[in-house]
């Protein structure tokens, strides 16, 4: 894997695949090379057997405070148009294995976007999160207003948006947007605890599981009971749905391969 990305950090740490946003100057503002320093991450992640989770991270005072205005500032309409702005996004949203965030300070704008691309978030005391863009004569365009809507309700949404406002952990847990809040201080060691058991899980359990309750975002209830009994399936043509419950009955834990 290569280690050296302009915009953030990467390892592996046994079963996890850890990705640290890195611009702590500009409170990690999301540039482009950032966004495909990520998907480049990811997508080895992916390839990769030995990772089965991945785990983002910012650093500082912010996991991300949105995309870069000076980066941003001078395009026009074509020039989104002809870069398709948006097409690492569109890969991120592709990302089969779990992606579990880690937010402390601030995730605003395209940093509550790439929130809300994770499966499982924790946040730190001081999170806020929020969707400033209306400050600027703009509005989200990764994703905020359909995921949080679709998350929180039009009602609520609605009002976040035209006033930007900025939510505390606290609210955050309320809505539904984050798992859990800990103390700044363990953070990560909480993460990677819960990224650990995630990661201990039977991985194709656990992808099966994704795409499912991704697409129950989606569709209708009959549609997604449809998609889920197909998944089921398609399990018990693994060897761990036979490991898993051979396990149970020799009373013992199971030891899963992924297969
Ligand atoms: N872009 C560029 N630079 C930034 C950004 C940003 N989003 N946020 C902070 N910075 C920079 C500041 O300019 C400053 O740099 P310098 O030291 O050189 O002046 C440094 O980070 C520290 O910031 P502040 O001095 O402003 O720190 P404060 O504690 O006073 O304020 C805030 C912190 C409240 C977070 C403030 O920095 C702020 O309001 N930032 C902008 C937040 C925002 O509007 N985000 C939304 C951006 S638009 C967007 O995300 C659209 C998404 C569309 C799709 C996503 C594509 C990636």
């Amino acid at each position: 894997m290569n280690n050296h990305y302009e915009c953030i950090e990467a390892s592996i740490n046994g079963k996890l695949g850890l990705i640290n946003l890195n611009r702590p100057k500009v409170l990690n503002a999301i540039n482009r090379q950032m966004v495909s320093d990520i998907l480049s991450v990811m997508e080895d992640f992916e390839e990769n057997d030995q990772v089965r989770v991945i785990v983002l991270s910012g650093n500082g005072r912010a996991f991300a405070a949105g995309a870069d205005i000076n980066e941003m500032a001078a395009d026009n309409a074509i020039d989104f148009e002809l870069r398709n702005q948006f097409k690492d996004w569109d890969r991120l949203a592709r990302i089969k294995k779990p992606i579990i965030g880690a937010v402390q300070g601030f995730a605003l704008g395209g940093g509550f976007e790439l929130a809300l691309c994770c499966d499982l978030l924790l946040a730190a005391d001081d999170a806020e999160f929020g969707f400033p863009e209306v400050n600027l004569g703009v509005m989200p365009g990764a994703g905020g207003t359909q995921r949080l809507t679709k998350l929180v309700g039009k009602t609520i949404a609605m009002e976040w948006l035209f006033v930007g406002k900025r939510i505390s952990a606290r609210e955050a847990l309320q809505f539904g947007i984050i798992n859990r809040i800990v103390a700044k201080e363990i953070l990560m060691e909480e993460t990677l605890k819960l990224a650990g058991e995630v990661a201990n899980q039977a991985p194709l359990s656990i992808r099966l599981i994704k795409e499912s309750v991704l697409k129950a975002v989606d569709v209708s209830l009959d549609e997604g009971m449809q998609f889920e009994r197909k998944n089921f399936y398609l399990l018990f043509s693994t060897e761990d749905q036979k490991e898993g419950m051979r396990a149970f009955q020799e009373k013992r834990k199971a030891n899963f391969k992924g297969k």
